[in-house]
């Protein structure tokens, strides 16, 4: 193969990796590093950057956001084995948010394998598994850049999600040939004879429903969900648990988040004959529940990117299927019968800011945040307030984990803010959540984003304590958090701080977070459940 001129001098396992990360658009290197990888880092290239976390949690859950924002894999660099570790929740998350990232980790010299040498991992390619979808450690130095390539392509097919290659220390000065880019395949046509079905069955329905998912959003179709949902006047639930918003929140078809229930979905459900799943699974449950998944009587279809929730769904007929050419084959199917449009949703009445509640809170921000603005999302018990009061209504501002494993949020409004600079990213963080990826703070104010980390204070896992009402627990272990000062935390990382302890404090403070250029983190100290009299 021909070598060109490379700042590092052509034909090292360097050159070729970096040539190929280049040409990946993979030019940003979310790290924390360790002596196993240091020699990777030789003449780094000027138009590289490395964004460095604090913690291997932070770094995954960095690159998590900046992937999904830039919809391109992220490249990840992590120490060992004890880096794979601390990284291990998020890289989980990642793997049930469909995120691309190629992870790297170091591994000893080879040489030095036999021995079981500090620093070595003795099952690295085991350790990140099943939440990877390929793990390998090349057998030869040289088969490393066609690794990362493999590593890449497999991380941006349907679906997408967290590839980790293991790369001994010394490989990288070794010599070796340059390895091409190729074009590979992102896109998976659905079967077009049961996208035809589908398609027909919808053009004779009553009644019918759409249930909105993350991959919808994934995918890009927003528009396609919308033209969809008007030409055939259905109502469309956002999917339990859903971890990107998939259709407008204030458009008059929009009817609301289904819970993470059985028997609630099958009452939400009630009364449609056809329920079409976009880009979701058939469903998400968070507790036990029993009797139908859907409505008696109703048809069920779903076509989503992931093959696994198309093989696992209990009822109905399912397609494994990217979402925008499946939508638009909906689309061109036959017209809809003669259909009256449902009612839209009755508006709640606004808050007057009588008492600081995570109700209020929401509704402030909605009044008050920019156009276009982010929301990253990992306050559980303001969930439900969120839904109500802070509608989401442009594509691509919304993103929460799909795992349910606290601490991505944090970390992913930095990589989000990366990602789509220019757009102020609204962190919005239980005080329990913030904590398990705090060190993320540090990043922010280093690189000077311009996030707005709403911290929502209620000094406790409030969610819990109302999951323990669930197993009629009267009082629940281990979910009290006083005193924690998330100011004094922020403010010992570089970044600036405001408390807000009564209602005539709010605005100020969030207009402030608002237009700032540069990171602010706005402790909201809210009433907690049993204080607030509606
Ligand atoms: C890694 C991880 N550990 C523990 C939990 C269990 N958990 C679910 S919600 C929650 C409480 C979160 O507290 P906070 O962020 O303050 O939000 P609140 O419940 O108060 O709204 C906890 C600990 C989890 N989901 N993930
Ligand atoms: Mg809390």
């Amino acid at each position: 193969m021909q070598q060109t001129s490379h700042p590092d001098g052509p034909g090292t396992v360097r050159s070729a990796v970096i040539e190929l990360l280049d040409a990946f658009g993979m030019q940003t290197i979310f790290g924390n590093p360790g002596s196993t990888e240091l020699p990777m880092f030789r003449s780094f290239p000027a138009k590289f950057r490395y964004v460095l976390g604090l913690q291997e949690s932070v770094v995954v859950g960095m690159a998590d956001g900046y992937a999904q924002a830039t919809r391109n894999a992220a490249f990840v660099n992590l120490h060992s084995a004890v880096g794979v570790g601390h990284a291990l929740g998020n890289i989980f998350t990642a793997f049930r948010n469909q995120t691309p990232l190629v992870i790297t980790a170091g591994q000893q010299a080879r040489s030095i394998l036999p021995f079981e040498p500090f620093l070595f991992a003795s099952q690295s390619t085991d350790m990140p598994k099943p939440y990877v979808k390929w793990a390998v450690e090349p057998a030869r130095a040289q088969d490393v850049p066609a690794a990362i390539a493999r590593a890449y392509y497999m991380s941006m097919q349907p679906p997408r999600g967290p590839t980790f290659v293991s790369i001994p220390v010394d490989d990288w000065d070794r010599t070796c040939d340059r390895l091409a880019p190729r074009t590979v395949s992102r896109v998976v046509r659905g079967d077009p004879v049961l996208l035809a079905q589908i398609a027909a069955a919808l053009s004779v329905a009553k009644r019918p429903a759409f249930v909105v998912g993350a991959s919808v959003a994934r995918d890009g179709a927003w528009n396609e969900v919308i033209e969809l949902a008007e030409r055939h006047q259905a109502r469309v639930w956002a999917a339990p648990m859903s971890a990107r918003n998939s259709f407008p929140e204030n458009h008059d078809l929009f009817a609301g988040f289904l819970a993470a229930d059985r028997s609630k979905v099958v009452a939400a459900l009630e009364g449609h004959d056809l329920i079409l799943a976009l880009g979701a699974p058939v469903f998400t449950y968070h507790v036990e529940g029993s009797g139908p998944h859907v409505p008696p009587g109703a048809q069920l279809f779903q076509i989503t990117d992931d093959p696994a929730s198309v093989s696992w769904a209990p009822v109905g007929t399912s397609v494994f299927a990217s979402l925008t050419p499946a939508i638009r084959e909906l689309l061109s199917g036959p017209a809809p019968i003669a259909r009256i449009r449902p009612a839209a949703r009755e508006a709640l009445r606004p808050l007057s800011g009588s008492a600081l509640t995570d109700d209020y809170l929401m509704q402030q921000i909605a009044m008050l945040r920019p156009a276009g603005s982010i929301v990253v999302e990992e306050a559980p018990s303001s969930r439900g307030a969120m839904h109500d009061r802070l509608p989401i209504v442009a594509p691509d501002t919304f993103y929460t984990c799909a795992s349910g494993g606290l601490g991505h949020g944090l970390p992913a409004a930095i990589g989000v803010a990366l990602g789509r600079p220019g757009a102020k990213v609204i962190g919005l963080l239980g005080d329990g959540s913030s904590m398990y990826s705090i060190q993320g703070l540090w990043t922010a104010a280093q690189l000077k984003l311009p996030i707005a980390f709403i911290i929502v204070n209620n000094r406790r896992y409030e969610a819990l304590v109302e999951f323990g009402r669930h197993f009629g627990l009267p009082q629940v272990v281990g979910t009290d958090l006083p005193e924690i000062n998330f100011c004094d935390l922020a403010r010992g990382q570089g970044c600036r701080a405001i408390r807000v302890e009564r209602v005539t404090e709010l605005d100020e403070a969030l207009t402030a977070g608002f237009s700032a250029l540069q990171p602010l983190l706005i402790e909201v100290m809210v009433a907690q459940k049993e204080q607030i009299h509606r």
